[in-house]
């Protein structure tokens, strides 16, 4: 008699093994198969009762409604803005993402990126790797310890970054959609105006069409050519052109970025540059936290799957679902 089939679960991206491995224990994984063999993926969409994604893919309204059986979709990050959520809503599906779990690297990295770009760090190693070291020192940095943050965003992430920064004695300042009575630093309106008072603007706001070019042009003269930006957030709620002219022309000293419009293709105009620090959208990339990211994933894919109570489903799920 031969074992049953396994329940039919669709990867919409490439996944760290670490989710994969789990989800190949229980599931029938399918990759990209929509993508790869679309006359395929019409006998088997019929048949998927799972979704796995990860915090930069795409499940748009048109494949949710191929997916008549589907009972969940898990996302492997924080952030789930290429995920249709209104859409998964509406057809009763609900969308579980991975917070918490990533919030200490997330910050640990804003950190690395502000004392980076400010301190000179990979700067400082090819001055050394390249022997220049002889021919004279390094140029000074910024210092940190003391200057003054403006956090954009002020979800869990953004409260880590804040308690790190706050050891190192820097003022905090911070914009979102409204102001959180419980936390002690101060709440500024909006990101110009919060610009204008920083010397270093975290940006840490979920991505999507909400927060699409929150940073731009006038945000970045705000903060001005003693200023520097960190994105840890996602490429899109920075205005990449005119980061790129700011950096350019010194309307502000330097970024520090993990995050980029159009990944993995990063513009030349900005690898060229010598005032920001590049970093492969690698904030949550840490073994311990890649592990409990796929732990938490699979263990929302099973519960979605098998119709028990979600771990951690999306916001917009709870409100509309009341769990
Ligand atoms: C994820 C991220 O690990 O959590 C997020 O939203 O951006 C990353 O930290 C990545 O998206 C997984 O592919």
């Amino acid at each position: 008699m031969s074992a049953p089939s396994k329940p039919d679960v669709l990867a919409v991206a490439k996944l760290h093994p670490f989710f994969r491995q789990a989800l190949d224990r229980l599931y029938t994984v399918h990759d990209r198969t929509h993508e790869l063999d679309p006359t395929a993926f019409e006998a088997l969409a019929p048949h998927i009762v799972g979704v796995a994604a990860t915090g930069e893919a795409r499940v748009p309204r048109p494949l949710l409604e191929q997916l008549s059986a589907a009972r969940v979709v898990s996302v492997f990050g924080v952030g789930y803005d290429g995920v249709d959520v209104a859409a998964a809503i509406e057809r009763g599906v609900p969308v579980t993402h991975t917070p918490g779990v990533l919030s200490d690297d997330v910050a640990d990295m804003a950190m690395a990126l502000v004392l980076g770009i400010a301190r000179r760090v990979p700067e400082g190693d090819r001055h050394v790797r390249e022997g220049r070291w002889p021919g004279g020192p390094l140029a000074l940095g910024r210092k940190v310890s003391g200057a003054r943050m403006g956090i954009v965003g002020m979800g869990r992430i953004g409260q880590a970054i804040a308690r790190r920064a706050s050891a190192f004695g820097m003022p905090i300042a911070y914009t979102a959609r409204s102001a959180k009575a419980d936390l002690p630093w101060s709440f500024v309106s909006d990101a110009v105006a919060l610009a204008q008072q920083s010397d270093f603007l975290v940006v840490i706001t979920p991505g999507g069409a909400g927060t699409r070019h929150l940073i731009n042009a006038n945000v970045l003269a705000a903060l001005g050519p003693n200023g520097y930006l960190i994105n840890v957030a996602r490429g899109s709620v920075v205005d990449e052109e005119a980061l790129i002219c700011a950096l350019r022309d010194g309307t502000i000293a330097g970024a520090g970025l993990d995050v980029f419009a159009n990944e993995p293709q990063v513009p030349e105009a900005l690898r060229q540059l010598p005032n920001v620090v590049l970093s492969p959208h690698t904030a949550s990339a840490t073994a311990q936290t890649r592990q409990d990211m796929a732990d938490l994933a699979f263990a929302n894919m099973r519960a979605g799957i098998d119709g028990q109570p979600l771990i951690t489903p999306v916001p917009e799920w709870v409100v509309a679902r009341g769990k």
